[in-house]
């Protein structure tokens, strides 16, 4: 079938919205790295809505440092991807034409330090993943140890993590006597801008110490928290839309129609004029706590308990009352120990994040967001307990979704089907939890395990009592039976 491209665009539907400004005439003001769906559903919208308010600066050269698969759907359609907008029967497509190149790193690593270092260049975001800062998730510390890390601190001629192509390439920024980028983090990470900044000051400091302090005083790494949720496209979304705009766009997004970038507002050289979805602001700290902590800690509750009850999607999940009980109530548990910022309104947030779920078409996977658990647990789930720990409340909630996480490192689900377990320390997990025979002692292996669990959580004999009762509970009725008892 015909691809979507610059030559199709216009045989399109008539509602089909369309890139407004002429591709030809854009400026690349943005190298964005790891593009994946999500990046092309949040931010290069961000900077598509800035062409197409007429500022031509702000085309994206993505890059990816790993897999080719992104760069060989979008290359055969000039890099013109469709998203679509789904909110129950109303469904929007809008083709988005910033981007302008795909860039596969491990086969033209130059190509990528070039764009990095061109001075038209005034932006890099990055949603590399949690796991992409080569950041040990308890301490924020760099993994040395990380094969392609240490490669990166021998030498950078040829970088082969994130943090490595931005210290390379802010070296030949000011050799080249241009100013820094603006690094953006667009990762769920706390104080994602810190851990970048961290990651890169102490990379160059290996270095070069004088490249440090000039990165460290000239350049900027704002904070950021971001949210959209977006589903991984399926084969069948791509069937449908094909049917639908008579061309096939194998680059295509879904996603819903809530958008939000709450960036810090510290850049250290131009921007664009930012539009519908993005906040700037000094803290990005409050909302960041919030999101993580509300949306995310429940999406990681949600994508536990109800993969090993083997449902597929989240707004199945949340069809039963008892799991929405246990929504509520993690909400509930999660929500005192925020700080959130004056225009955050918690009660209407909830609500608003329970009918996002809820959105039947947009069918999230449960597996999709199980992913990478060991990378995400800290922020989501276990801060919060350390939190309300400290002051002495309960943690029933927070403590089941934990008690579901750990009893999915088994690999197991509650029919008996043996399932891969998607996280990069899978293989150390498995190794911890291999000596022990029962709920009590995986829980004590857990809670040992010092690469996701905080110290203060170590020893707590509170939290050690109340995972080994979820954690045994999972075992003996399934997920169903324990969030049915749950809700007593
Ligand atoms: C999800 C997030 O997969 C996951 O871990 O919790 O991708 C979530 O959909 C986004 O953060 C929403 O903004």
């Amino acid at each position: 079938m015909t691809r979507l491209s610059t030559e199709t665009l216009a045989a399109l539907p008539s509602d089909v919205v369309r890139p407004a400004y002429d591709r030809s005439a854009v400026k690349c003001g943005v190298v964005h790295i790891g593009i994946g769906a999500f990046h092309r559903a949040h931010q290069a919208v961000v900077f598509d809505n800035a062409l197409n308010a007429g500022d031509l600066r702000w085309g994206i050269i993505a890059a990816s440092l790993r897999s080719p698969s992104v760069r060989d759907q979008m290359q055969p359609q000039d890099g013109l991807y469709t998203m679509l907008v789904r909110d129950g029967a109303a469904e929007q497509a809008r083709i988005i034409g910033a981007v302008q190149r795909v860039i596969v790193a491990p086969e033209e690593p130059q190509a990528l330090l070039d764009a990095l270092a061109s001075p038209d260049t005034h932006i890099v975001t990055l949603t590399i993943t949690e796991k992409g800062y080569k950041l040990d998730p308890a301490t924020g510390a760099l993994i040395e140890s990380d094969a392609q890390m240490a490669a990166d601190l021998q030498s950078l001629d040829a970088p082969q993590t994130a943090p490595g192509y931005l210290v390379a390439a802010l070296a030949m920024r000011r050799a080249a006597g241009l100013p820094p980028f603006t690094a953006i983090s667009c990762d769920n990470l706390p104080h994602n801008g810190a851990r970048l900044r961290g990651a890169v000051l102490e990379l160059a400091r290996r270095h070069d110490v004088s490249l440090a302090d000039w990165i460290a005083e000239e350049g900027a790494f704002p904070e950021t928290m971001v949210d959209r949720i977006v589903p991984a496209t399926t084969p069948e979304d791509i069937a449908a839309l094909a049917t639908r705009i008579g061309v096939e766009d194998q680059a295509m997004v879904k996603t819903e129609p809530f958008l939000q970038w709450v960036i810090e507002d510290r850049f250290c050289g131009p921007r664009p004029d930012f539009g519908a979805g993005v906040q700037l602001t000094g803290a990005v700290a409050p909302w960041e706590e919030a999101k993580l902590r509300l949306l995310n800690g429940a999406h990681s509750g949600i994508a536990y308990l109800g993969g090993l009850a083997c449902i597929n999607h989240v707004h199945e999940v949340l069809a039963l009352p008892e799991a929405r009980h246990f929504v509520e109530a993690l909400w509930d548990e999660a929500e005192t120990t925020l700080s959130p910022p004056p225009e955050l309104d918690v009660a209407a947030y909830r609500h608003e994040l329970m009918a996002r779920f809820d959105n039947p078409t947009l069918r999230h996977r449960t597996r999709q967001i199980a992913m990478d658990g060991s990378q995400k647990l800290p922020q989501r789930l276990l801060a919060p307990v350390a939190a309300r720990l400290a002051a002495g409340q309960g943690i029933d909630a927070l403590s089941l979704a934990t008690a579901a996480w750990i009893r999915w490192q088994a690999g197991r689900d509650d029919k008996g089907d043996a399932f891969t377990v998607d996280d990069p320390l899978s293989a150390s997990i498995a190794a911890a939890l291999s000596k022990a025979a029962n709920p009590a002692d995986l829980v004590a292996a857990i809670l040992s395990f010092d690469a996701v669990v905080p110290p203060i959580l170590a020893q707590d004999g509170r939290l050690h009592a109340s995972l080994t009762h979820w954690l045994t509970l999972l075992e003996k009725r399934g997920a169903l039976g324990a969030l049915a008892d749950f809700r007593g």
